[in-house]
C-alpha cells in the first residue's frame, strides 16, 4: 500500500511528466513551423515517451492500492529562438525531472517503501539517458553553428529516431 505522502508524490510526477509531453509538443510545433520535420519527428518522439512515463507512474499507484488525481497542466513555452534554444530548454527541462525523481527516490528511501525504490530505479536510469540525448543533440548544434547544409544531415539523421514501442517493448509488461 503506498503512503499518501508517496501516493501525492507520484502525483506530482505524473502531472510533471504529462507537461514534459506537452513541452516537447510544442517544440514539435515549432520545428515543423521552421521546416526542419526530422528534429519535429524526434520531439514527436519524446512527447509520446513523456506519456508512457505518465502510465507508468498511474499503473504503478493502482498496483499499490493508491489513487490517481490528475491536475492541470501548465502552458508550455511556444517561442524558441532557434534549434539551439529549444535543446538547451530541453537540457534545463530533464535536469529539473532527474531532481525531482531524485526526491521521490530519497522520499521512497525515507519511508522504507522497498517497493517504490524498486519502480523508480528504472527512472533513474530513464533519466541518465534523457539527459545524454539531449545533451548530445545540443553539442551537436553548438558545433554546426550556421552551416544549414549540416543542420539539414543532423534533421535527416533525427527522423530515424524509433518509436517507443519498438524500443520500449517492456514498459508494457512491466
Ligand atoms: Fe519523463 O523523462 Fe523527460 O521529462
Amino acid at each position: 500500500m503506498l503512503s499518501k505522502r508517496m501516493e501525492e508524490a507520484i502525483n506530482d510526477q505524473i502531472q510533471r511528466e504529462f507537461e514534459s509531453a506537452y513541452i516537447y509538443l510544442s517544440m514539435a510545433a515549432y520545428f515543423d513551423s521552421i521546416n526542419l520535420p526530422g528534429f519535429a519527428h524526434w520531439m514527436k518522439i519524446q512527447f509520446q515517451e513523456e506519456q508512457a512515463h505518465a502510465l507508468k507512474f498511474y499503473e504503478f499507484v493502482y498496483d499499490r492500492g493508491g489513487k490517481v488525481v490528475l491536475k492541470p497542466l501548465g502552458q508550455p513555452p511556444v517561442e524558441f529562438q532557434s534549434p539551439v534554444d529549444a535543446f538547451e530548454q530541453t537540457m534545463a527541462h530533464e535536469r529539473r525531472i532527474t531532481g525531482h525523481i531524485n526526491d521521490l527516490y530519497a522520499l521512497a528511501i525515507e519511508e522504507k517503501d522497498f517497493a517504490s525504490q524498486s519502480f523508480l530505479q528504472w527512472f533513474v536510469e530513464e533519466q541518465v539517458e534523457e539527459e545524454k540525448n539531449a545533451s548530445d543533440i545540443l553539442e551537436m548544434l553548438k558545433r554546426v553553428g550556421d552551416h544549414y547544409h549540416t543542420l539539414l544531415m543532423i534533421d535527416r539523421e533525427l527522423a530515424q529516431r524509433p518509436a517507443p514501442a519498438e524500443t520500449q517493448a517492456d514498459t508494457a509488461s512491466e
